[in-house]
């Protein structure tokens, strides 16, 4: 992409409203603009990360075999009277009737549509084990939406949902889900300690919530600092092994991890005294095991295959995909702007052009340009007939992870220069081993 062609509205002055770095930087880089309270309008590099987030999510739920589909987001009131959560979800639900008088809703989560379809379509055992899910819009009607997308009103979640004949199938597509998400933050650059936690609205009594360690989180956290030593890693996972990842669940589980609704000071206190911690997070996920709870009430009953009618073991699995993205910039960012992990990174390099009309300049930086598209990669090229220090000043607000950098003088010398955004290191080489250099850096990254 050139950027003289590209819709990028870099924010010269600092935004007011913006109380933490994230918020700030998506608004200065013109990744968002707010529509009104806690509702945004995605910019086009807002929307790219966005994209890439939702990518790497499908795929690694493609690897533990869980399957994508799409529901609406207004729903009907009458499925959510079954499940008695239409009076119980309060004032977070946003509630409308259309023009026949019939009461509608904007779904602030989906268990009560995923057992529909699942009841309407299913009914026998085997036909299990089945997760079901899709990444849609979500609203909930927060008293204090704030911090941009951390804690909107719309906001983007991945939804799942698994239907198992019994509660140890259930408890294995609960482990499933814990690998598969910790695997997608560790893609994007995150380290998400799995804590126990609260299960709220949603219901049952055994849920984990993945919270990413930041001063501006909005959780408060208690934990055994040996919780952060543990990384999934490269490590090969045969997602149809339930010991397996029954063992990944206690390695990770196991030690001291909790938010404050379910900590508890007792067990706390007996923590090596040099390794308790604690500190905020940002929660984006949580995963929940609740049995026959909407089962039940909604009649998903499948054949059990001796003869009788059981209700099927249920949980639902939430990753907040556009709370995300504030997430990655709170953990990843400097005082001069975002710095993209390479997995998540809207565009894989910048091109700056020093002197913009230098035929020599120009030429080679359409070569740049053409060997790395040619790779697949996708550059920004700063085309623009600016200032460089107004252009390093864009390259370093939006956070590509590197840059290369192009100029009468180094191209005299048969060079280009190669610079870490992370690091600040810069490197003199020929634009070919620049272009061989980046492409190994994304070689399996994607
Ligand atoms: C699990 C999936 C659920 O709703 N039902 C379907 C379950 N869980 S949850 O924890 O309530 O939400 C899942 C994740 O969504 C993100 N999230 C938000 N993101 C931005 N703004 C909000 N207002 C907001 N509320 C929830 C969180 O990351 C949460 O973990």
């Amino acid at each position: 992409m050139r950027l003289s062609r590209y819709f990028l509205p870099v924010l010269k002055e600092t935004p007011r409203e913006a109380q933490i770095v994230s918020h700030r930087y998506m608004l200065q880089a013109g990744m968002i603009k707010q529509a009104s309270a806690g509702i945004y309008s995605w910019l086009p590099l807002g929307f790219k990360v966005l994209r890439k987030l939702e990518n790497i999510v499908h795929e690694e739920q493609a690897k533990a075999g869980h399957i994508a589909m799409l529901m609406p987001t207004l729903q009907s009131a009458d499925l959510w009277r079954e499940s008695g959560r239409y009076d119980g979800y309060g004032e977070e639900m946003l509630r409308m009737q259309d023009r026949h008088g019939r009461d509608m809703l904007f779904s602030p989560t989906a268990e009560e549509m995923f057992t529909d379809v699942f009841r309407a379509n299913v009914g026998s055992y085997k036909d299990l084990p089945l997760t079901l899910y899709q990444i849609q819009w979500k609203f909930r009607d927060e008293v204090r939406p704030r911090f941009g997308v951390m804690r909107g009103r719309e906001f983007l979640m991945k939804d799942g949902y698994n239907f198992d004949l019994t509660k140890e199938d259930a408890l294995h597509a609960y482990n499933r889900h814990l690998v598969t998400y910790l695997r997608t933050y560790e893609r994007m650059g995150l380290q998400a300690i799995p804590m126990r936690a609260d299960s709220g609205p949603i219901g049952g009594d055994y849920t984990h919530e993945f919270l990413v360690l930041a001063e501006t989180g909005e959780s408060e956290v208690f934990y055994d600092s040996a919780v952060t030593d543990i990384r999934m890693g490269e490590r090969d996972v045969d997602f149809d092994n339930h010991d397996q990842c029954q063992a990944i669940m206690d390695e990770f589980t196991s030690l001291y991890a909790r938010t404050d609704e379910t900590h508890d000071a007792d067990l706390f206190a007996k923590v090596p005294a040099d390794r308790q911690r604690t500190a905020r997070g940002i929660e984006v996920g949580q995963i929940f095991y609740f049995g026959t709870l909407y089962s039940e009430k909604l009649g998903a009953v499948v054949d059990d295959g001796k003869g009788g009618k059981a209700a099927v073991h249920m949980g639902s699995h939430g990753i907040g995909v556009s709370r995300l993205l504030g997430a990655i910039i709170e953990a990843s960012h400097d005082d001069k702007g975002i710095i993209w992990p390479e997995g998540v990174t809207p565009f894989h390099c910048g091109i700056v052009n020093l002197k913009q009309g230098d035929n020599e300049a120009d030429a080679a930086c359409q070569s740049l340009y053409d060997s790395l598209t040619a790779l697949g990669l996708e550059p920004l090229y700063d085309d623009r007939d600016e200032r460089a220090g107004a252009k390093f000043g864009t390259m370093d607000m939006i956070g590509l992870p590197w840059r290369v950098t192009v100029g009468p003088r180094g191209l005299k010398n048969g060079v280009v220069e190669l610079t870490s955004r992370r690091t600040g290191d810069n490197e003199e080489l020929p634009p070919e081993q620049a272009v061989a250099r980046i492409a190994d850096i994304y070689r399996g990254i994607s």
